[in-house]
C-alpha cells in the first residue's frame, strides 16, 4: 500500500511511521509535514532511508493534491495539538486543523483515495469526576477549548464529506497518548524532563483532573486496524481503560525517578480545564478484535522515563524555550 502520512514528524505520526516500517515493510510511506515547532526530522532519522519525507503544509492544495494522487490511503495526523498554545493563540489551530483537514478532504475526494482521520476524545468535552460514565460514539460533541473545537470541526467536515461526496473515510477519537518522541510541552514529558534538568515538576491546580492514558503504539495499532477493517463512515473510540488523576501520575513519575513524591509545584490552573476524559473502547474490541498490548501503565511510564533519560539530544534543544513560554504564563 502507498500510504501518505500527514504530520508524520510529530509524536504519534513518527511512532506510526516507525511501527509501519517494522510491521509493514511492504508499504511505501510518504510523510507530509510542515515541520512546525512540533515536528522533528530527528524523530524519523532511524527510518530516513525507508520513507519519503516531504516538508510542506497540508493547507497547500497543490502539494496535497499531488501527494494524495500518488497514494492509496492517507492517515491524517497533522494538526496543532497543544491546548495551552491554543488558549494563548487560537489562529494557527483554525488554519491547520480546519482548513488543513478541508484541504486533505478535497484532495481525497478528487482522487477517490481512502482517508483515516485521527482525532481526539476532547471533542466530547469533559465528564464529571467520580461517576462511571464514559465517552462512546454516540456522545454528543461538546468541545471546551479552541483546540478541541477545531478538532470537532475537522471531524464534522469528514462526516459531511462522507455523506455528501461518498469520500471513503473513517475517524478515530483517542484518549491521552504517552511514549517516546512526545514534545516536552505535554504533561508527562514535561515532568520527566523537569526532573532531568533539575527543575521542579509543575501541576496545574489541585491535580484532580483525570486523563485516560494509552501507549502511543497501542493508539497506532488501533489506527492500523481501522484502516484495514474499519467500516467507511464510522467513528471508532480508542482507549486503553487507564484513567488516572494528574496528581497520581505526577507522584508515580517522581517515585519512579527516585524523588520525593511531593517534590513538585502547584501552578496556575488551565483556563476552562476539562475535568475528566474516559473512553469506552468496547466497539473497537468487539467489532475489530483490537486490544491494547501495553496494559501496565507503570511499566509504560518506566520505559518512557528511560527513553527521555537516554535521548536528551532529541529533547534538550526544545526544553529551555518551552519552559520560558510556560514561565511567561505563570505555569
Ligand atoms: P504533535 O503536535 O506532536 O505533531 C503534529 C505534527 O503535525 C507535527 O509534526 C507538525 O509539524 C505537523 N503539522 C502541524 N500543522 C501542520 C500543517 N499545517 N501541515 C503539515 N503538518 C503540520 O501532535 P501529536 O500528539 O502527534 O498528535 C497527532 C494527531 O493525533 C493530532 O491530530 C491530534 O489531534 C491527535 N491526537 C493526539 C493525542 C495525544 O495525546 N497527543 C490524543 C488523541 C488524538
Ligand atoms: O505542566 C503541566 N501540568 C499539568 O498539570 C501540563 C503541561 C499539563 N498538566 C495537566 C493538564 C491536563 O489535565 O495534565 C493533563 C494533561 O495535559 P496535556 O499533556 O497538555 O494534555 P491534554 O490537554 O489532556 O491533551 C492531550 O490529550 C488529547 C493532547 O495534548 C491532545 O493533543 C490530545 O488531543
Amino acid at each position: 500500500m502507498r500510504l501518505l502520512i500527514t504530520g508524520g514528524a510529530g509524536f504519534i505520526g513518527a511512532n506510526f511511521v516507525h511501527s509501519s516500517v517494522r510491521v509493514h515493510p511492504e508499504d511505501s510511506l510518504t510523510v507530509l509535514d510542515a515541520m512546525t515547532y512540533a515536528g522533528s526530522r530527528e524523530s524519523l532519522a532511524a527510518v530516513e532511508n525507508d520513507i519519503r519525507l516531504v516538508q510542506g503544509d497540508i493547507t497547500d492544495a497543490e502539494l496535497a493534491n499531488k501527494l494524495v494522487a500518488e497514494s492509496d490511503a492517507v492517515v491524517h495526523f497533522a494538526a496543532e495539538t497543544h491546548v495551552d498554545n491554543a488558549l494563548a493563540d487560537p489562529e494557527p489551530f483554525l488554519r491547520a486543523n480546519v482548513i488543513g483537514t478541508f484541504t486533505v478532504l478535497e484532495a481525497v475526494r478528487a482522487h477517490g483515495v481512502r482517508l483515516h482521520h485521527v482525532s481526539t476524545d476532547e471533542v466530547y468535552g469533559d465528564l464529571e469526576l467520580g461517576n462511571a460514565r464514559r465517552f462512546t460514539e454516540s456522545t454528543p460533541y461538546n468541545p471546551s477549548s479552541p483546540y478541541s473545537s477545531t478538532k470537532a470541526a475537522s471531524d464534522m467536515l469528514v462526516r459531511a464529506w462522507v455523506r455528501s461526496y461518498g469520500v471513503r473515510a473513517t475517524i478515530s477519537n483517542c484518549s491521552n497518548n504517552y511514549g517516546p518522541y512526545q514534545h516536552v510541552e505535554k504533561f508527562i514529558p514535561r515532568q520527566i524532563t523537569n526532573v532531568l534538568t533539575g527543575r521542579r515538576p509543575k501541576l496545574y491546580g489541585s491535580g484532580t483532573n483525570v486523563r485516560d492514558w494509552i501507549h502511543v503504539d497501542d493508539h497506532n495499532s488501533a489506527v492500523r486496524r481501522i484502516l484495514a477493517d474499519g467500516q467507511i463512515g464510522r467513528t471508532y473510540l480508542i482507549g486503553a481503560e487507564e484513567e488516572r488523576d494528574n496528581l497520581s501520575v505526577m507522584r508515580a513519575i517522581l517515585r519512579l525517578m527516585d524523588r520525593d513524591p511531593d517534590d513538585f509545584d502547584h501552578v496556575a490552573d488551565r483556563a476552562g480545564h476539562d475535568l475528566r476524559y474516559a473512553i469506552d473502547p468496547s466497539a473497537l474490541y468487539d467489532e475489530l478484535g483490537w486490544a491494547p498490548k501495553h496494559t501496565d501503565f507503570e511499566d509504560g511510564l518506566r520505559a518512557t522515563i528511560d527513553w527521555y533519560r537516554d535521548n536528551e539530544t532529541w529533547w534538550g534543544p526544545l526544553k529551555d524555550a518551552t519552559e520560558a513560554k510556560y514561565e511567561g504564563r505563570g505555569q
